[in-house]
């Protein structure tokens, strides 16, 4: 729990670039736990909003759409509707998804820039830069290719080798060609806006030193960015696709602006601001957005990978520090890595499983389980079809569907399918009664702290407590010889079904709305954007929540079990993959 109160809570989750579809390690690092802790919030009923969007702008779009002889607009027209159409699918619970080429996000990323130039924070410097003669362009990042200086790898990028992984700058390169046309560029003058983070880093360290309870993964990678020391950034490029730098800006520094933009670093998490303004634009109060990013009683989070640490933990917050209007993060749950089949996910090598191929085939909801439970929340984890199979089949269909069809169909054949009343209650019926009541508590500490795996895993140690005290009671038998003892048993395990629909609406929000149904069980608060205003939230799920008399529905299966098939055409399509990747 953070150590102080707060009164609103502005969830973020990094903008996945628009160049490409969404795959299972994006899920892995900066959506499903974004989601889980959301959805847990709103149903404890505060008040939070979860914002995210396309990312749009980059070399990396530009470069794609070069390849392919298209314009990057046509690039992010064709994978921002199709990334925002599977998250949907996959259940997250954004309040707005933008995107970064929006009029509000040029603007509010134009003005932070200008806001922070007016106050003198940027450093201007001429540089020789590679510029490419026969494209007429600086070559920017990955528009240059040579050879590594650290390790002699000869198609190492401006910016980064991707054999040895140092991080390079492009004039460091041996024999650099130009990727647009192959031809050697030239050096050239050219102005580009900085920023200080050396000077700003004595004034970050203080700050995340008031942080001790982040994640010990993202405070290592934090300190080892300061011993190496923080140095001047770049934020602008001399490339034709990204948010113009202000001319007004460009004319008082005396620079010319024309063919310059905002890098990408700089305006992407700009872009969290533009989405909750065009939220709140399109709620009828255009300055909503103030509360949440202005107003010190908003928590604020930003979901993310490991590989964007940098950016959320020390460039953004210096950016938020500098404005001076802004709340800073009160906390980056950073997630490592998530392997594929014991290998490196890489989609260049084939080696991944697409988000939209994935839900033409299985059901959203047993991904968001298999997948919370081995979620990379301390180190890399693996992502396995077996394990998949095996949560599926030994957890979400033998323990969770077992318990609601035992119950349900018990209620339907004894107790003419309503909630018996609890009379002479045995003592495992109080002690279990007493043990539900923790749940919620339990539960939520988890989902507080960024545990997801263990939230996920306590909320089905409710259903295993279900089986079990289910088949203590041998309520088959206590029908034919003590009728009050089978009822008992029924009104109990009804009790617990109806918490679980309750305590599983992060986890599985499908299947849960069906569980609910299923029971009959109504005013559960939502936990979709907006919220909702059902009187029964997180806590409550901790009591009772079905009166005696209540009509339950039919039971039905909630959870079909994966063949192993399936499993075998799924391993058939990863290693095609793989192998014409290779050519
Ligand atoms: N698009 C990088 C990434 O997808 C970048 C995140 C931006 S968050 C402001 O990893
Ligand atoms: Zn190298």
């Amino acid at each position: 729990m953070s150590a102080r109160d707060f009164d609103r809570i502005l969830v973020t989750s990094a903008l996945p670039y628009a160049n490409g579809p969404l795959h299972l390690g994006h899920l892995a690092g900066a959506y499903l736990p974004a989601d889980l802790y959301v959805r847990y919030q709103r149903m404890k009923g505060r008040d939070v909003l979860y914002v995210c969007g396309s990312d749009e702008f980059g070399v990396a779009i530009m470069m794609r759409a070069h390849r392919e002889g298209i314009a990057p607009q046509d690039i992010v027209d064709e994978y921002h509707p199709m990334i925002r159409d599977s998250f949907k699918r996959f259940g997250m619970s954004f309040d707005y998804y933008g995107r970064t080429s929006s009029d509000t996000h040029r603007e509010t990323s134009q003005d932070f820039f200008r806001r922070l130039a007016e106050k003198g924070l940027f450093r201007l410097k001429t540089e020789k830069q590679l510029y490419d003669p026969e494209a007429e362009i600086f070559l920017a990042d990955r528009f240059v290719t040579g050879t590594c200086p650290a390790c002699g790898y000869e198609k190492a990028y401006g910016d980064q080798c991707e054999r040895c992984g140092i991080s390079l700058s492009p004039t460091e390169l041996g024999h650099p060609r130009s990727t647009l046309t192959d031809a050697t560029p030239a050096l050239r003058e050219t102005t580009h806006w900085h920023l200080p983070l050396g000077d700003l880093q004595p004034k970050l360290e203080a700050w995340i030193a008031t942080h001790p309870e982040w994640k010990p993964n993202v405070l290592g990678q934090i300190r080892s960015w300061f011993q190496d020391g923080l140095r001047d950034r770049a934020i602008t490029r001399d490339v034709p696709w990204g948010v113009p730098v202000p001319e007004d800006v460009a004319e008082a520094a005396g620079v010319d602006a024309r063919g310059k933009v905002i890098y990408v670093w700089f305006d992407a998490p700009i872009g969290y601001i533009s989405a909750t303004r065009e939220w709140a634009a399109a709620t009828g109060n255009p300055d909503a957005w103030k509360t949440y990013w202005q107003d010190e009683g908003t928590k604020l989070v930003h979901f993310i990978g490991k590989d964007n640490i940098v950016f959320h933990c020390l460039m953004f917050p210096a950016m938020l520090m500098e404005h001076g209007e802004f709340v800073l993060e009160d906390n980056v749950p950073a997630n490592e890595f998530l392997n594929l089949e014991g290998e490196k996910l890489s989609t260049s090598r084939g080696w991944a499983v697409w988000l939209h191929e994935y839900l033409e085939e299985f059901p959203a909801d047993t991904l968001r389980y298999a997948m919370a439970s081995t979620l990379p929340e301390t180190k890399d984890a693996d992502f396995s079809w077996s394990d998949f199979q095996a949560r599926a089949n030994g957890e979400l269909a033998d323990v969770l569907g077992n318990f609601f069809h035992r119950a349900l169909t018990f209620a339907a054949r004894h107790t003419d399918g309503k909630v018996p009343p609890l009379e002479e209650a045995a003592p495992e019926d109080g002690r279990t009664l007493d043990a539900l009541a923790e749940f919620p508590a339990r539960i939520g500490q988890c989902y507080e702290t960024f545990r997801n795996r263990e939230a996920v895993f306590e909320t089905m140690q409710l259903a295993r407590l279900g089986n079990k005290y289910f088949n203590d009671r041998e309520p088959w038998r206590a029908a034919k010889t003590d009728f009050r003892a089978c009822a008992n048993t029924v009104h109990v395990s009804l009790q617990l079904c109806a918490a679980l629909a309750v305590l599983l609406e992060p986890a599985l929000p499908h299947s849960a709305a069906r569980l609910r149904s299923m029971l009959r069980l109504e005013g559960v608060r939502s936990s979709e954007a907006g919220g909702g205003t059902g009187s029964i939230g997180w806590d409550e799920a901790g009591a009772p929540l079905l009166e005696v008399g209540h009509e339950l529905g039919t039971s039905e299966i909630l959870f079909r079990k994966i063949e192993d098939a399936q499993i075998a055409a799924q391993l058939e399509k990863l290693r095609q993959r793989a192998a014409q990747a290779q050519g």
